[in-house]
């Protein structure tokens, strides 16, 4: 069966959270809905004014184009456009299409009649971006502390930030975050490669199924998690490095102003040690 004629089958009405009727149709492929048309809006305005940004600034070199916040000196406050008020804006709008686009994916959850797994995963991303832009911001009292939009610009403010605190690699959320990155690559390279090696043969052999991805398991390491259980992991284990991600920055000023390696005298300090 042709992927749309399948597709049609689940393209009913209804499951809008907002608007009723109004927008609850497709454009091709895509699902538009109430908040289809607001992420339409909020990102193409967004981007419009980052090419403002970049028509206003030095620089048409991708790489380099930079739109960045107001100086510490405007605090909370809201900044002339060229001075910072064009980031505040573009702000506004990236947490409008990001959140536009997960209320989106709920209206489309709603429609199949799944569970709203994926805009829940996703929110942990705005979360952490929201983190980095307005939380750790507010919490330092200046807009100022928040990341530029532009390519390099954006990995020079994580470097110098990560500078600011010594090194930053003794963050403790830092470490639990990292370790949840990389125990996710393999979680998912470990079920890739368990699917394809089972489900998907050389010619002539047979389609294996769960009983051979549960039995390998067992026979490596003791324990299989299961067919479910091993998605319940990989989604646990994402989701846990976006959340311990907004914790090391959000920390970071607002909870501990010294070098990340102070952090760890509390070790030394243990009364058992004297
Ligand atoms: C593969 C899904 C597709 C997404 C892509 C990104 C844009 C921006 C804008 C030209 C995995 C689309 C990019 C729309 C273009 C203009 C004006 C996701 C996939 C292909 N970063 N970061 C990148 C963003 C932060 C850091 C690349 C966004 C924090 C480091 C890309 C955000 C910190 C490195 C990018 C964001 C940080 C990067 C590849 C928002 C800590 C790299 C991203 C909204 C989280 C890498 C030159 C990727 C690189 C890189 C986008 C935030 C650190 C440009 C949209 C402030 C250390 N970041 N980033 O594949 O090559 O993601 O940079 O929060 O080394 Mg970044
Ligand atoms: C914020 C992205 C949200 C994205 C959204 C969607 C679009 C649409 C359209 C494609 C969180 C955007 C969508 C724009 C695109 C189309 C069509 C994700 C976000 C909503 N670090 N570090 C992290 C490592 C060092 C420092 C996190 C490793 C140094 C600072 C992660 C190393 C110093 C910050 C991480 C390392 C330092 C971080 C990033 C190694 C620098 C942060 C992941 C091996 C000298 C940031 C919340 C993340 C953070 C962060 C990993 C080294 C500083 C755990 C592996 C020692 C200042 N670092 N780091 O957060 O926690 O993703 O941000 O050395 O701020 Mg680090
Ligand atoms: C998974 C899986 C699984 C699968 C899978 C997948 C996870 C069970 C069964 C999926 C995984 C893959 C396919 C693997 C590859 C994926 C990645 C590597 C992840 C990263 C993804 C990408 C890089 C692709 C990103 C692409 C995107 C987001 C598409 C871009 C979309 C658009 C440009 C259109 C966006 C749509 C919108 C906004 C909503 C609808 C809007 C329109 C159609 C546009 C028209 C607008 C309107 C009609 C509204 C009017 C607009 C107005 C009024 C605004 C006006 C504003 C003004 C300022 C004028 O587990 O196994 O297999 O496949």
């Amino acid at each position: 069966m042709a992927l749309l004629s399948f597709e049609r089958k689940y393209r009913v009405r209804g499951g809008t959270l907002i608007g009723g009727d109004l927008f609850d149709f497709w454009v091709g492929p895509f699902y538009v809905g109430f908040f289809g048309v607001t992420t339409a809006f909020f990102a193409l305005l967004g981007t419009a004014l980052i090419v403002w940004g970049a028509a206003i600034g030095p620089t048409w070199n991708l790489w380099q184009i930079n739109i960045a916040p107001p100086d510490i000196s405007y605090g909370l406050a809201l900044a002339p456009m060229r001075e910072g008020g064009l980031w505040q804006v573009i702000t506004v709008c990236a947490i409008g299409a990001f959140v536009s686009w997960a209320l989106r994916e709920v209206e489309i959850c709603r429609k199949l009649g799944i569970g709203y797994h994926v805009p829940f995963a996703f929110s942990v991303a705005i979360f952490a971006y929201v983190t980095l832009v307005v939380i750790r911001p507010v919490l330092m009292g200046a807009w100022g502390h928040a990341f530029p939009y532009g390519i390099l610009s954006h990995l020079d403010w994580v470097s110098n930030v990560g500078y600011q605190y010594l090194h930053f690699h003794y963050n403790p959320a830092h470490m639990i975050a990292v370790s949840f990155f990389f125990f996710t690559t393999l979680a998912l390279a470990l079920h890739g490669g368990a699917i394809l090696s089972t489900a998907n043969p050389p010619d002539g052999e047979l389609v294996k199924g769960a009983e051979h991805e549960n039995t390998f398991f067992r026979d490596l390491q003791g324990y299989s998690v299961g067919a479910l259980g091993i998605h319940r992991v990989g989604l646990f284990l994402a989701l846990s490095a976006g959340f311990w991600s907004a914790v090391c920055i959000v920390i970071s000023g607002p909870f501990w102003t010294r070098g990340w390696p102070e952090w760890w005298n509390w070790w030394l300090q243990l009364p058992i040690w004297n």
